[in-house]
């Protein structure tokens, strides 16, 4: 039996990852989570308690770490804060969490000789033209756009530093935008959705132009395993699924699926800096590890979300109608 400690256990691309763990191994797996306003225990409900731990604490909070790793075969590190906006607002969280969090984790990692395998973004590269055949790939240089972005990318070069002072036994992966059930109603997918369930219009930031390339959140799980089971100690995986599409297409596809007008979104003020395209490269994974996206087609995936997020009200009302306060504060309404 093998123990995984799982930090961030309790957010969106944790908890799936939790279930694809329990639903594709026989893995016990102990949740290492502060439980942010960016949580939510109900994502892992229904997961059996014979199979799971967990822990509320702090991932820059050396001795509970420690401690965790002491009894631990493998770490994923999905702790982190996630969303651009916000750190756009008030970035010291993202310092403390995304650089320090991840200092802490690997200087526990090179006590206790862990497997740690690091959970990251494709924004670290920063953005690509709209209209241009390049994507980003595992040799792309660093070049972080947002406060958000930029912790990510030290949070990776602390990672690759450790593994070549100390010899961490780490992997890092750098992934697209990802999208499914239990995503914060703050990010723009479940945002939009849960707008038109509340008779709210969507609101696209600046003209709608900028392109995400979106990848379900069970193939990053998936991708994530290999990399964990399989990945060579030392190495960068890129994970994406080819799903480039302009936040506009997004929203009338969402508006089409839900039976609304295709024109009966917003326009509100955009981002500050916001980066025009993500696009990524996947070419590395998919031929090391013979993977391959299972969520192909991305209207299907989307209306599969849909359908959860008009069946689960209970998950992400709560947190509505704070996050469309902040929204509004901030002139994003
Ligand atoms: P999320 O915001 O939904 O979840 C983050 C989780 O981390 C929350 O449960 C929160 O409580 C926990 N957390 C925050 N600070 C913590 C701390 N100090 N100690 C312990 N736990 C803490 O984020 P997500 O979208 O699931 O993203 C997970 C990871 O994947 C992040 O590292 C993010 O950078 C990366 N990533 C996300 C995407 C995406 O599209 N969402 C894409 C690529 C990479
Ligand atoms: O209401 C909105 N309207 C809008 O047009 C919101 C919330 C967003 N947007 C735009 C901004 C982006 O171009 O939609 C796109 C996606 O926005 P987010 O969901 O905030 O994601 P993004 O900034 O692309 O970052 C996401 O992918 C990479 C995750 O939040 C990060 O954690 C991950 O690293």
């Amino acid at each position: 039996m093998r123990r995984v400690l799982v930090t961030g256990g309790a957010g969106f691309m944790g908890s799936n990852f939790v279930r694809y763990l329990i639903d594709h191994t026989d893995d016990h797996v102990t949740v290492l989570d502060r439980l942010t306003y960016a949580a939510n225990r109900g994502s892992l409900d229904g997961v059996p308690d014979e199979r799971l731990i967990f822990v509320q604490g702090d991932v820059g909070d050396a001795a509970a770490v420690d401690e965790l790793f002491a009894g631990s075969d493998a770490v994923v590190h999905f702790a982190a804060e996630s969303h651009n906006d916000n750190s756009l607002n008030d970035p010291r969280s993202f310092l403390d969490t995304n650089v320090v969090g991840t200092y802490t984790l690997l200087e526990a990692a090179r006590r206790h000789g862990t497997r740690l395998h690091h959970v990251s973004t494709d924004e670290v590269f920063g953005d690509l033209e709209l209209n241009d055949a390049a994507k980003f790939t595992e040799s792309s240089p660093y070049n972080p756009s947002s406060p958000y972005s930029a912790t990510k990318a030290s949070s990776d070069l602390l990672v690759r530093a450790w593994r070549r002072s100390f010899g961490v036994r780490a992997t890092i992966s750098n992934c697209s935008n990802n999208y499914g059930p239990y995503q914060h109603v703050e990010k723009f997918i479940p945002r939009q959705i849960t707008n038109v369930l509340r008779g709210l219009r969507p609101k696209l930031y600046g003209r709608g132009e900028n392109v995400r390339d979106w990848i379900h959140v069970d193939d990053h799980s998936s991708a994530v395993l290999r990399i964990l089971e399989n990945g060579e100690i030392g190495e960068t995986y890129l994970i994406g699924a080819d799903g480039e599409r302009s936040n506009r297409e997004v929203v009338e596809m969402i508006l089409e699926v839900m039976g609304q007008p295709l024109d009966a979104y917003d326009l509100v003020s955009d981002r500050a800096g916001h980066d025009l395209r993500y696009a990524v490269d996947s070419t590395k994974l998919r031929e090391e590890f013979d993977w391959a996206p299972r969520y192909r087609d991305f209207e299907a995936g989307l209306r599969a979300t849909i359908d959860w997020y008009r069946d689960n009200e209970w998950w992400w009302a709560p947190a509505k109608d704070a996050t469309e306060a902040l929204y509004a504060a901030r002139g994003q309404v």
